[in-house]
This record gives structure tokens, sequence and C-alpha cells, in this order.
């Protein structure tokens, strides 16, 4: 066990942590034909090379420098940048890394001599750009398996579909459906390249499921078994899905949106035919600037009005989508601080709490007046995944998460009513076991709250996760070695993604391996905080994402 306690102390910074580029690997775009265009002063470069640089790219540089290298994360890297630098300048840089966050490619191994030459020439090319997608490529990927009158009208299995887990099974393009009592596989089926979350629909009926390649696979829950009834690309690289909540519109629509092009769209519920398609491409929320490529980030569905939140990451603002009425469609435009990433709401489902994780910040929006609430100051890059709430002994119900960059979590206040003086202020902070956090859970029955680090240095940390008693949070955390309960072989490992089940008396975290090593998910028992059961299986390649079906239903954590 080890000691941690609500502190004052300034919060440790994490170095070096994982870049997300490294976490999140490939871009399906490297597979994209894109051309070069011929810039007298970049240096020279064989088609071959071209094409070898932009895969490169797309596998590695993307995600924080931007598809048009205009950047995010990371530095914009355009050529009338990168010429002036030099070549010399920019090979140091690949090769060696900063301190600021580049990896270093050349000396961890990852890219050879030859491939850091390439592309030290190739960001002092114009950056290709990838194709655009509109509706008419899009409709042209859309396949309506099942057609919904060929389904079924009620439940033909007898899954308890509301306790069903959907297992994002990474590298293979899959996920799993585990039964949550029994803890076996019901279902393995196909999905999207890397694929990434999966959300569920109002009723608790149909699953939707995105790959980083935009494609939804939506399956209906209530088949003899589990089965895909519809599928679509909605771009060419994307990360979110949702669908209606509000009252009257149960089911009726989804939304999706897109990392490239930077679009969302909006679907039938129950057979994705796109219906429209709004690009995200405007000016930054603080400096009013044009930003060619602001990628959708998370999306929410509002319990207030009939709307989606759509998180447009490099502008900061928010689009709240009035799917009412689709011809005229009205969207209201919120300014948050940038880049905004992932969220959820607090626990009334009024207030989403948005973290904007370069500026080290939430920004709090209010569903019902359709306003910026508040913006709080929190660590080093937030990361809350969807958050985690629970009542605070003290200050009442609060909306905590954890951070990539620092070892804090932050518990911010979230009831304007009752504990008005500490709406929307940080009104306490955990020292957590590391920085490197990607996830952070709770339950309305529970008294414990989890989180992980699993991009933390240390492989103890990374390997473990550390559980708070919510009732007496000032003892600090108790560490479970999850990793090791699970007992695999060799290899890199992370600990990840708390996950209630239905009844909120046990937590699932996943243990994952390298796609050629064995991975497992562990379940806790959440009074006892004992090792209630170990699921392996060769069928587990990679699990990440955890998605109780109840819990993704009803926005429970
Ligand atoms: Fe995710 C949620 C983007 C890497 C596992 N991830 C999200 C969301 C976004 C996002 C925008 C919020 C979706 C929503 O709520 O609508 N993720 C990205 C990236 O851009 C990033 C950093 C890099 C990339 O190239 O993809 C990235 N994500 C990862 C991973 O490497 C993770 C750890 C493992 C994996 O499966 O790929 C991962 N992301 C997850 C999970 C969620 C998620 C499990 C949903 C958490 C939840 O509880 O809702």
């Amino acid at each position: 066990m080890m000691a941690s306690s609500q502190t004052a102390e300034p919060a440790k910074k994490v170095e070096p942590l994982l870049s997300t580029q490294e976490i999140g690997g490939t871009s399906p775009l490297g597979a994209v034909t894109m051309h070069q265009t011929i810039n007298p002063k970049s240096p020279a470069m064989t088609e071959t090379e071209f094409q070898l640089g932009t895969k490169i790219y797309f596998e590695r540089c993307a995600g924080c420098h931007g598809v048009l290298r205009k950047g995010a994360t990371g530095k914009p890297l355009t050529p009338n940048i990168t010429l002036e630098k030099g070549s010399d300048y920019l090979h140091t840089f690949i090769y060696y890394g900063s301190a600021q966050g580049m990896p270093n490619w050349g000396t961890s191994g990852t890219l050879s001599k030859d491939e850091v030459d390439i592309m030290v020439k190739y960001i002092q090319h114009e950056p290709p750009q990838p194709p655009e997608m509109g509706m008419k490529e899009v409709l042209a990927t859309w396949k309506l398996l099942v057609d919904p009158h060929k389904r079924p009208t009620k439940k033909m299995n007898d899954l308890d579909i509301s306790n069903l887990f959907s297992v994002t099974l990474r590298d293979a393009g899959k996920i799993a459906l585990i039964d949550g009592a029994s803890k076996k596989i019901v279902k393995i089926l196909d999905t999207g390249y890397a694929v990434h979350i999966s959300r569920m629909s109002k009723s608790g009926r149909y699953l939707y499921v995105i790959g980083r390649d935009a494609k939804i696979v939506l399956i209906d829950l209530w088949m003899t078994t589990p089965t895909p009834v519809a599928e679509i690309k909605v771009g060419l690289e994307a990360r979110s899905v949702e669908t209606s909540k509000f009252k009257g519109y149960e089911d009726r629509y989804a939304i999706a949106g897109a990392y490239w092009p930077p679009q969302y769209v909006l679907m039938d519920g129950d057979t994705l035919k796109p219906l429209r398609i709004v690009g995200t491409r405007g000016m930054t929320s603080d400096t009013e600037e044009y930003h060619p490529e602001p990628r959708v980030a998370a999306i929410v569905s509002s319990n207030f009005r009939p709307e989606f939140l759509v998180n447009a990451k490099e502008t900061g603002m928010v689009h709240m989508v009035d799917y009412s009425d689709l011809e005229n469609l009205k969207v209201t435009m919120i300014k948050t601080p940038r880049f905004l990433h992932d969220g959820g709401f607090e626990s009334t489902g009024r207030y989403f709490m948005d973290a904007a994780n370069a500026s080290d910040k939430i920004a709090v929006i209010d569903t019902k007046e359709d306003k910026l609430a508040a913006i709080v100051e929190v660590g080093k890059t937030p990361h809350p995944g969807r958050g985690a709430n629970f009542i605070h002994p003290k200050f009442g119900p609060v909306w905590a998460t954890s951070h990539l960059g620092d070892e804090t979590i932050s518990m911010i206040g979230t009831d304007p009513v009752k504990h008005k003086a500490t709406a929307w202020k940080v009104v306490g902070t955990l020292k957590g076991a590391g920085g490197g956090s990607l996830f952070i859970k709770s339950h309305p029955k529970s008294t414990h709250l989890w989180v992980d680090a699993a991009l933390n240095p240390d492989e103890k940390i990374s390997q473990s996760i550390a559980v708070f008693d919510i009732k007496n949070l000032d003892n600090g955390f108790k560490v479970l070695p999850i990793a090791e309960w699970a007992a695999l072989g060799k290899g890199v490992k992370r600990v990840l993604q708390p996950e209630y089940n239905k009844a909120g008396d046990e937590v699932w975290f996943s243990v994952w391996s390298a796609a050629n090593e064995e991975s497992a998910i562990v379940v806790v028992d959440d009074k006892t905080l004992k090792l209630k059961a170990v699921i392996k299986d060769k069928a587990l390649v990679t699990p990440t994402g955890k998605f109780n079906v109840y819990n993704t239903q009803h926005d429970v954590y």
C-alpha cells in the first residue's frame, strides 16, 4: 500500500511521457494515395521517398502536427517554417527529440537513419492533402445489411444485454461482446481498423462501434445473436460516435465526427443512412484565425434539448447541433479554450465537463441554457475519458479528472444550487500514483474512485491501479497490482480504463499487451478490492476500451 493525501503541493511534471501519438499509432491516412507538389526550394525527393515519407508522417506525426501540418499539440511544420529551419536543424530535432514532447525517433530506434533523412526532406515539401468526402462519397460507403423491417420487433435472445460489455480489440479491428455475469465471450465481431470506441442507443438496443478508419458498424443486440445491420465510412479518419438521447428522439439519429475530412455526419439511427454533413473548418475561439482542419474529438448527446455537443479540437469551438430540424439546421457555437479532447456529464446530466487538454482547463457547458458556465483551471493535460462523479464528504457532488501530464486528480464542485460557493471550482486535488493517466471512474453505488496511469514510464505504476476510498480521501490510495493478477508473460503491458458492471459492484480493467502477446481483462470486486476474475482468450487481442451497455446508455460514470 502507498500513502498519499489531498495535497496543496505543486504537482510533479511527468517526464518523459509517451506522446499521445505513440499510444495512438497509425493513422489510416498513410494508405491513401497523395501527390507531391513540386517546390523548387525543397530538397529533391523521388516519388518512392515521398510516398514513404507520407506513410511515416501519417503513422507517426499527423496526430500531433495535423494532416496539413498547421500544428496542434505539436508545432506547425509548413514549408515556410521548415525551409527556414533547414535540414540540419530538422534532422537533430527528429533524431533526438525535444524536452517539449517531440519523441526521439532516431535514438529510440523507431525510425532508421535513412527514414529520418526522408522525413527531413519530406517536411520541407508542401503537405499533400488527402481527398475530401462529401455526401456522394460518404453515401457510396453506406451498406444497409439488414433492413429495419426485417429485424425483430422484440429481443430474440436470452442475453442480459444491459450487462454486456463491448470490448475494443484495438489491433484486431474487432470487438468482443462479453457477458457481465458469466464473463464469457458471447461474440467477436469485425469492425473498423484500429477500432476505437463503442456507444449505445438510448433504448439499449443498438451498439455503434467506430474505428480510426472512420468506419461505423451498427450492431443490433436484439437479433438471435448480436449482428451488424449497417455500416458506413463518415470520412477517412475518425474517433467519435454518439446517438440522440433527448425525449422523443430516442434511437432516432446517430452522429459521428471525423478527424479527416474535418466534419461531422448526422445519420439515421437505425440504418446509418447519412442525412447531413457539416464541416468544422473555421475560426479559432481565441485569436479568431482560420483553421483548415479542426478535428472532431468527443461528442456527447444532450439530455435537455435535441442537441449533440461536438468538440472541434483545434478551433476550441463546441458545436451544439440542434437535430430537431435537419433541413434548417441550427448550430450554437460555444467558445472554449483549445484543444478540446474528451469529457463527460456531471451527475445531473446537465453540465458537460469538457477537457481542453492543451490549455490545462475544463470548460463547463450548460446544456439547458446552451452557454458556457465556467472555465476551470486543473492539472497538466487533463484526460478524463468521461470523468468520474461522486459525492465528496465535504463539498457534495463533484466531477473529477486525472491528467496525462502530472500525477494529480482535480475534483470540481458541480452543484450550483446547494453548494453554490464551490460550484465550478477545484475543491480539492488528490495525489495519485503518477502521471500518464488516461481514465478515471466511479459509480453512484460505489464509494471508490479508480485512477489508471497507463502511460506512466514506470511499469510498476502503468501496470497497476490506484483506488481511493471516497469517504476517506485524506488516507491516500491503495495500489492494486492488476497486471500481476493477470499473470501474463513478459512484454509491455498497460492497465487501463476502469469500467463498472451494471450493478456497480465490480470493476473491469484491460491489461493491454502487444498484439502478438497475451492480454487479459481483470475483474475486481468493488467492495472488497479483491480479484474476482481474469478473462483470457486467444481472441482477446489488445483489449483497451470496455463499454458496459447500461452504463454507456445512461451516461453512468
Ligand atoms: Fe482515444 C476516447 C481520441 C488514443 C482509448 N479518444 C477518445 C475520444 C477521443 C479520442 C476524441 C473521445 C470520444 C468521445 O467521447 O466521443 N484517442 C484519441 C486520439 O486522438 C488518440 C490520442 C491518438 C490516436 O491516434 O488515436 C487516442 N485512445 C487512444 C489509445 O491509444 C487508447 C488508449 C487505446 C485504443 O483503444 O486506441 C484510446 N479513447 C480510448 C477509449 C476512449 C477514448 C477507451 C473512451 C473512453 C470512455 O470511457 O468513454
